[in-house]
């Protein structure tokens, strides 16, 4: 459904300001997947980037049920726009914890996969992180989001600067799920975002970590799937030196 609505023209509506999209997709492949998997498993929990978008003002209550984690397609900006760095992203936590996570680009045809303590793998082959530990050696994702305000981006491009100060670069490709992929094989040693849900960072969660990663929240702490900042890289050590760097914004929990 994904790669079929990638290249037609789409009716896009806004959700919290003008750069915050959804598109008819969005909708029906949430509502696809959920319903596919409720006939299977009748007493599993949903949570999903457009049902939860419908409940404004609500917070999403996470328990030990079982419990599917949606993104239907995270990179939206990027599949309104035909620019091919968009995926489903789906994860499944049982007692809060992840117990395995698809990040699937349907343009390109490349699936990422973990099970928990089975390794990470793309398109059915091993993958793993790279071997940086220094910030001088690093190629480093971080995203801008959704936020127009003048405080936030100040903070955020100031961020970006103070790292590309000392990497090799930086790259805002607008997936998170699909910039932890891309951490997870390799293709990138470290990816940071203040603002993403749920959704955007469960199964790239479980995908680096299994990669021989490590994922953070943006101070160094054990990450929150709730608190909306993520912090993962190759290496302790990587982390360290971006902790050490940015700076904190603010934003409420999910
Ligand atoms: C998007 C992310 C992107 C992030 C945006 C947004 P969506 O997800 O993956 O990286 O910067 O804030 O959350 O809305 O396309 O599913």
């Amino acid at each position: 459904v994904i790669r079929k609505g990638f290249f037609e023209n789409k009716e896009v509506s806004v959700k919290e300001n003008f750069a915050d999209l959804v598109t008819e997709t969005d909708q029906a492949v949430e509502k696809l997947v959920i319903n596919h998997l409720k006939s299977k498993f009748q007493n599993h929990c949903f949570i999903g980037e457009e049902s939860a978008s419908a409940e404004k003002g609500q917070h999403i209550i996470l328990t030990d049920a079982p419990t599917w984690i949606i993104d239907p397609i995270d990179g939206t900006t990027n599949f309104v726009h035909k620019f091919p760095f968009c995926c489903i992203s789906l994860a499944l936590m049982v007692n809060k914890v992840i117990e395995f996570g698809i990040v699937y680009n349907s343009v390109t045809n490349e699936i990422f996969s973990a099970k928990r303590g089975q390794g990470a793998f793309l398109n059915g082959n091993k993958i793993s992180v790279s071997q940086v530990k220094e910030l001088k050696d690093a190629l480093v994702c971080a995203e801008i989001g959704s936020s127009r305000d003048d405080a936030t981006l100040t903070v955020k491009f100031d961020n970006m600067k103070k790292i590309i100060e000392k990497a090799h670069g930086i790259r805002c490709q607008g997936s998170a799920a699909l910039n932890m992929c891309y951490v997870a094989c390799g293709r990138a040693d470290a990816y940071f975002e203040f603002g993403p849900h749920i959704w955007d960072f469960a199964a790239g969660e479980i995908i680096v970590k299994e990669a021989g990663g490590v994922v953070f929240s943006t101070d160094g702490s054990p990450v929150d799937l709730l608190a909306r900042k993520v912090l993962c890289s190759s290496s302790k050590e990587l982390s360290c030196s971006i902790t050490k760097l940015i700076q904190d914004i603010p934003y409420d929990r999910d």
